[in-house]
């Protein structure tokens, strides 16, 4: 079902006279009242009456993290603290948080945008939302909570964590949409099988999983542990939290950008020149909507490519692929680039592999040395020593194949890495402790 046929069926000549319109009173609006966008565009020579089309927007200067950081706490903040209801922020990995303020109007338009990815992943009134993203300065968990209840749907405020009573709260309240990261959604499917539940003994229909990259093997996974159908949903604090694109039902191909919210370009990301439909580079964002925190040309680091091809679904907005990694995620080893969802695509393509396995580097003398620590199935790790040690060999061939470096495979046992209840962590560098 589309939750807002209106707009998200729009034609493009019509979508594109309403980015314009909206485009021209942002510039206007952060011109006026944000200091230091007034202080960018001056150095960059341009003025809000520049603006005219969608064409100019290329004429204004990107926003990036360190001008958040720049400006924390609420440095770029258009309204006063009186008038902002909500703070979120991200925790990132170094140093302070990402600071996001919304005014009632701004929590207005995340609700909205959440209920049409709900209504747009195949989640309706009626349904039980199980909501397993964490609930606090993490957009994820009052995000999602407001969407479902705006398409007036009952949802669980669980939050992540204590996965056993999850379980039985899944079983006992008959949830049919669950809600979580999707290492989460692994984490909670091992969890009932050592409990003895299967996916019958539930009533899940759905999932609608982000906030952390995942492959398209790993959603095989996660559909057939759970059998369910796994919806891949993209979002970052900065631009609103979750909410901003959203895969379909109808084809799980490619993720619908709102747009008539917010403005995608693609770009190279060492050059900054936008890059046309189709090909690969950094995601940058322009919010057209946001009251409180309003971002222009915002570089997320994520990377992937823009589909505008139509969609069976009938959203004319333009589909955004996978994410396939970040330009931070990037780990150099010994002079080769190197994405963990790379690591990610070899490992679950390998029979016996299960899909739980961390990255470490760490540098040995002046070498670069990266091991791949991988659980094996239990049936595979009772076995002998030869077959192990054989597999292993065999992940190091391909993952040398895949990335033009090698690496060593370390093969685990079952369950000993660590499970995720939130965002995975995926990549342990030695090289930066
Ligand atoms: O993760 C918001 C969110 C919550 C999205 C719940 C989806 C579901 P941040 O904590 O600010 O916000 O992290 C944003 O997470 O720039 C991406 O690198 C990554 N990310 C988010 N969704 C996906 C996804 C939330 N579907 C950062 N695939 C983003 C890959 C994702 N990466």
């Amino acid at each position: 079902m589309i939750w807002d046929e209106e707009f998200e069926t729009l034609p493009r000549e019509a979508l594109e006279a309403i980015q314009t319109k909206r485009l021209r009173t942002l510039v206007e609006r952060v011109y006026a009242l944000v200091p230091p966008y007034r202080k960018k565009m001056q150095e960059a020579g341009v003025k809000p009456d520049d603006i005219k089309s969608l064409d100019d927007l290329k004429r204004l200067p990107f926003t990036t993290k360190d001008d958040l950081r720049d400006n924390y706490p609420f440095g770029m903040f258009t309204v006063p603290l009186e008038r902002i209801v909500r703070i979120h922020a991200s925790s990132g990995t170094t140093g302070k948080p990402t600071v996001v303020g919304y005014t009632k109007r701004d929590i207005e338009t995340w609700a909205e945008l959440m209920a049409r990815t709900l209504s747009c992943a195949g989640v309706h009134s009626g349904d039980v939302v199980h909501n397993a993203y964490g609930y606090g300065l993490f957009t994820g968990g009052l995000g999602f909570h407001y969407g479902a209840e705006r398409i007036g749907a009952t949802v669980i405020p669980i939050s992540g964590g204590n996965t056993k009573r999850q379980i039985m709260v899944m079983k006992d309240f008959g949830s049919t949409v669950l809600t979580c990261t999707p290492s989460y959604a692994l984490n909670i499917a091992e969890v009932m099988q050592e409990m003895g539940i299967s996916p019958s003994d539930l009533k899940l229909r759905v999932g609608v999983f982000g906030a952390e990259p995942w492959s398209e093997r790993m959603r095989e996974e996660i559909e057939k542990k759970l059998n369910i159908d796994a919806i891949d949903i993209y979002g970052l604090s900065e631009i609103i939290g979750p909410g901003v694109s959203v895969e379909c039902i109808e084809n799980k191909k490619g993720l619908h950008i709102f747009e008539d919210h917010f403005i995608a370009e693609i770009i190279d990301p060492d050059t900054g020149e936008v890059l046309p439909y189709g090909e690969k580079g950094e995601l940058v964002f322009t919010t057209l909507t946001k009251e409180a925190f309003p971002l222009i040309r915002y570089r997320t680091r994520d990377i992937t490519r823009l589909i505008p091809e139509p969609c069976v679904c009938g959203r004319t907005f333009v589909r955004m692929e996978k994410i396939t990694g970040r330009t931070d995620d990037m780990l150099i080893i010994r002079g080769v680039n190197v994405f963990p969802s790379q690591i990610e695509h070899v490992l679950m393509s390998i029979e016996g592999v299960e899909p739980h396995y961390q990255i470490i580097v760490d540098r040995e003398g002046a070498l670069d040395v990266m091991e791949v620590q991988v659980e094996v199935s239990e049936r595979l790790f009772s076995d002998e020593i030869k077959v192990l040690e054989s597999l292993a060999k065999k992940i190091e061939r391909e993952l040398k194949e895949a990335l033009s470096v090698s690496c060593r495979v370390k093969l685990v046992e079952p369950k000993t890495i660590q499970r995720s209840e939130g965002k995975a962590k995926r990549v342990i560098d030695k090289r930066k402790l």
